[in-house]
């Protein structure tokens, strides 16, 4: 690294980067209103998931009251949570979806 031909040189990496970001789970919250059927589809539509998997993990919320749709960085998490929020209130269902720092 460095400005070539001016007398100077810049150390830009001392060791190889070790650094990974930080990951978060994106959940979603049981409650007793939105319908089996809506949350299935967010599972496939934002978190695509085929309809097996999506079922699977709407029956452990409705059962565990909470579980995870996916693992991923901070900027994807909140943009995940952010389209579910939106889509639920879009069809006026009152469906809560979180991330938390794993
Ligand atoms: N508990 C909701 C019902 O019985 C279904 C549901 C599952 C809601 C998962 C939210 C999350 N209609």
């Amino acid at each position: 690294g460095g400005a070539p031909g001016r007398g100077t040189a810049v150390i830009t990496r001392t060791r190889p980067k070790t650094k990974k970001p930080s990951l978060y789970r994106v959940l979603i919250l049981n409650d007793d209103y939105t319908p089996m059927e809506f949350v299935v589809h967010v599972l496939e539509r934002f978190f695509q998931k085929d309809r097996e998997a999506a079922t699977r993990i709407m029956l452990h919320v409705h059962n565990h009251g909470v579980g995870e749709c996916g693992v991923y960085t901070f900027e994807v998490a909140e943009t995940k949570v952010s389209q579910v929020m939106d889509f639920a209130r879009q069809n006026q269902h009152p469906l809560q979806c979180v991330m938390e720092k794993k």
